[in-house]
C-alpha cells in the first residue's frame, strides 16, 4: 500500500489517539488502535489482529517470529480468520485449511472512538469463485475498550444457501505452558482431532503436556486460560458460537509447521471462538450470522 493510500485512510479512518493506520515492519498496513494503555494491531491482509497488549504484561497474542504480511500466505499467530470453512475444506482437500479470506487484503469500512473505546470495521466480500459459488459480505469488527471485543459477521448477499464453518482462531501467549490450565470446558463433549475426531468427555480443567487439537462442543459461558507464569487470567466469551477449539501443536507439529520459532509450544496455546464440527451455521439467501468473541485479562 502507498504512503498516498495510507494518508487516504488516515483521512478518512483516522481518530487523534485512537485508530491509525501505518504500515508495519512486517511488510504490509496495518490499523492501530489505542485506548488509554491498551494497543492493538490490525493487519488489513486477512484481516488479522496481531497483537494485542493491554499496558501490564506481555502481548496477550501469540505471533510468530516469521510472520509475515506480504507473503500471500496465513499470518502464524495472532487471529487467523478461518472463514468459510473450518481446518480442511469438507470435500476438496487440496483447497487451503481454514478457508480463503484469510490470505485476502480486507477494506476498511468504518471506525470510531470515544473515552469508552476504539474500534474499526474490517469488511471483505468473498463472491462466486471456482471453489465456493457463492456471494457473502464478510466483516470483522475490533473494538478495545477494557477488554477486546471481535465481531465476525457474515451476509449470505447470494441466492443460494450454503453452510457455514468458521473460527477466531485466536493464539494467546503464555509465559510457559506448563503453568498453564483452561477451565470452563468441564463435562463439554469434544471431537479429538488426533483420534480420528473420537467424541470424549473432559472431565477436568485441561493442562498441556502434549499435542493437543480438540473441537468443544454446545454453548460455552466463559473459558479460563489461567497463567500462573505471567500471573493473569485471559476470559474467554463468546457469542453466535457453539463450539470452541484449544489447540497446542507440541514439539513435533510446531517442527513440522516450520513457521512457528523454537520451543513455540511452551509459549503459545490457541483458544478458538468457532462454529466447528457438528456446529455448523446454514446460512439462507440474505440472512446473516455473528461470530463474536470477548477477551478480559485480570490478574491471577
Ligand atoms: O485449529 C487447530 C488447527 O486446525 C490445527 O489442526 C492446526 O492445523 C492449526 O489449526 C493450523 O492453524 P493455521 O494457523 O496454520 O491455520
Amino acid at each position: 500500500m502507498t504512503e498516498d493510500e495510507l494518508e487516504r485512510l488516515n483521512a478518512a479512518y483516522g481518530r487523534e489517539g485512537a485508530v491509525a493506520f501505518r504500515t508495519s515492519p512486517l511488510g504490509g498496513p496495518v490499523v492501530a488502535l489505542t485506548h488509554g494503555a491498551a494497543n492493538v494491531e490490525v493487519a488489513l491482509f486477512g484481516g488479522h489482529v496481531l497483537s494485542w497488549t493491554t499496558g501490564s504484561g506481555p502481548d496477550v497474542m501469540w505471533l510468530s517470529p516469521e510472520a509475515r504480511l506480504d507473503r500471500g500466505k496465513g499470518i502464524r499467530g495472532g487471529v487467523p480468520v478461518c472463514w468459510p470453512w473450518f481446518a480442511d475444506h469438507p470435500t476438496e482437500k487440496a483447497l487451503p485449511a481454514h478457508g480463503f479470506i484469510r490470505t485476502r487484503l480486507w477494506s476498511v469500512a468504518e471506525s470510531g472512538a470515544d473515552t469508552a473505546e476504539a474500534w474499526v470495521r474490517l469488511a471483505i466480500s468473498a463472491h462466486d469463485t471456482g471453489f465456493w459459488p457463492f456471494s457473502a459480505d464478510v466483516s470483522l469488527t475490533v473494538t478495545l475498550s477494557d477488554g477486546l471485543g471481535l465481531e465476525l459477521e457474515t451476509r449470505n448477499t447470494g441466492s443460494h444457501a450454503f453452510d457455514l464453518t468458521e473460527a477466531l482462531h485466536t493464539y494467546f501467549r503464555v509465559g510457559d505452558i506448563d503453568a498453564v490450565s483452561v477451565s470452563g470446558l468441564e463435562g463439554r463433549t469434544y471431537l479429538d482431532k488426533l483420534d480420528g475426531y473420537a467424541r470424549k468427555s473432559e472431565s477436568a480443567p485441561i493442562r498441556i503436556g502434549a499435542e493437543v487439537d480438540r473441537i468443544y462442543l454446545g454453548d460455552t459461558a466463559a473459558i479460563h486460560l489461567d497463567d500462573r507464569s505471567i500471573g493473569r487470567r485471559i476470559a474467554v466469551t463468546s457469542r453466535g458460537s457453539r463450539s470452541a477449539v484449544v489447540w497446542n501443536p507440541w514439539i513435533a507439529k510446531a517442527q513440522r509447521l516450520g513457521d512457528m520459532g523454537p520451543d513455540a509450544h511452551r509459549s503459545m496455546l490457541c483458544i478458538e471462538t468457532a462454529n466447528a464440527g457438528d456446529d455448523i451455521v446454514r446460512l439462507a439467501p440474505g440472512a446473516a450470522h455473528l461470530l463474536a468473541a470477548h477477551y478480559a485479562v485480570v490478574k491471577l
